[in-house]
């Protein structure tokens, strides 16, 4: 029978230089496997609770007693004991920790365990960890490389340059995956002289992508395209643009303060209208907050037919929450982010309930990330519509880009 024979933790700092969760896993075979868990600035209220230490240490980020739950409680419960697969070790973990939102171990410390299990174990079945992923969850649709959202101009809580909108992405459609990563690395670098030669700065933002202080968000729309047309490429053809609006972050409970202006749901939805448009916008994230239902309805009612409207902070990658959003006809498609649930079969199962409500998958990074490429194989594993990992730049962004390039070149 394989069992866990050791599970160890350690504190790390993730890309932001905030400390964050490692977890290392020794399987009875004498197989070993680690993970190490992301961590986002612009949080959803709704997702699965992380733990930190409050105190003095690193701003009271710690993640010490995360590392403790898992190094005492959770490897009490499951090192050498029976546990048949991935589904059983994730069910064994949730009903440890006992809360809706895993806020008595940590949704950093369950994750850890979670994902450093799935990769030891298709380790120890010497398969790809996409494979394994699709052999444990019964996956057979037919394997693609996602398209990859690349997050190239960087605003909202990501940056300090003013602007309201998050994340403007690139979105290249090419044929290959490594065509699609040459097309965003070629746009990214000449955006980076276009902003040069206009004297604005191109110091980057969280993510990877440029953080320049702009008018508005029109203007950095405008400086994508600018980018793209002089890289010899065609928006609306080769590439698409994308936002993350992240609007929970300008939102007040009762109004949005788009770009410093008291802006009601209807001019929202103008905007929108407008852009996707004049900039070929393939997908809107988090256009509205997330418990504005009623608005979603309504932007779903009159831009779910013209483009993606992806629920992030909306559905935190929990299956209730997108069960709300199919019972209420909202969003058409749903980001997949496996710590805002806490575990790898949540995550799946949100997944596959969203594939069966034609809702299209984007599995996604955090702002605060590490080097750590399991969403890649995640993303493959699940035949996802498309990957956000940032920018083409930054170590941390391109592990998974990277990763998905061996798994193309090895098909
Ligand atoms: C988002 C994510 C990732 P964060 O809002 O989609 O881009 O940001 O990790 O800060 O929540
Ligand atoms: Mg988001």
């Amino acid at each position: 029978m394989l069992t866990i024979k050791k599970i160890k933790g350690l504190e790390i700092l993730d890309s932001r230089g905030n400390p964050t969760v490692a977890t290392f896993i020794e399987l009875s075979s004498g197989v070993k496997a680690s993970a190490l868990v992301p961590s986002g600035a612009s949080t959803g209220r709704h997702e699965a609770f992380e733990l930190r230490d409050g105190g003095k240490r690193y701003q009271g980020l710690g993640v010490r007693q995360a590392i403790k739950n898992i190094e005492n409680e959770i490897a009490k419960t499951i090192v050498n004991k029976k546990i048949d697969d991935l589904i059983d070790l994730d069910y064994t973990l949730c009903s440890l920790d006992g809360t809706v939102n895993k806020q008595r171990l940590g949704a950093n410390a369950i994750l850890g365990v979670s994902m450093a299990y799935a990769r030891a174990c298709a380790y120890h079945y010497r398969q790809p960890l996409f494979a394994f992923l699709r052999q444990v969850y019964g996956y057979n649709y037919k394997i693609r490389i996602p398209i990859p959202m690349m997050n190239i101009l960087n605003g909202g809580k990501h940056a300090d340059n003013g602007l309201s909108i998050q994340e403007f992405m690139i979105v290249p459609k090419q044929h290959t995956f490594a065509e699609r990563l040459r097309a965003g690395a070629e746009i990214y670098h000449v955006l980076k002289k276009i902003l040069k030669t206009k004297k604005l700065s191109t110091g980057l933002g969280d993510e990877g992508g440029f953080a320049p202080r702009l008018l508005n968000s029109e203007v950095a729309l405008q400086l994508l395209v600018q980018a793209i047309k002089m890289s010899k490429y065609k928006l609306g053809k080769d590439i698409f643009l994308a936002l993350d609006v992240a609007a929970s972050e300008f939102f007040d409970g009762k109004n949005y303060n788009f770009e410093n202006k008291k802006t009601s749901i209807e001019k929202l939805i103008n905007i929108y209208k407008k852009w996707i448009d004049k900039y070929s916008l393939l997908a809107i994230e988090d256009g509205l907050a997330e418990d504005d239902w009623l608005g979603w309805q309504k932007l779903t009612k009159e831009l779910g037919a013209k483009t993606l409207l992806v629920g992030d902070d909306l559905f935190v990658t929990n299956q209730e929450r997108l069960q709300q959003g199919i019972d209420q006809k909202v969003a058409n498609a749903i980001l997949i982010k496996l710590n805002q649930i806490g575990t790898v079969t949540e995550t799946m199962q949100t997944v596959i309930a969203a594939q069966k409500n034609n809702y299209k998958i984007i599995i996604s990074h955090r702002s605060g990330e590490t080097t750590d490429d399991f969403i890649a194989d995640l993303a493959v594993a699940v035949s996802a519509d498309y990957i956000k990992s940032g920018a083409p730049a930054r170590s941390e962004r391109l592990a998974k880009y990277n990763r998905l390039l061996k798994i193309e070149h090895a098909k």
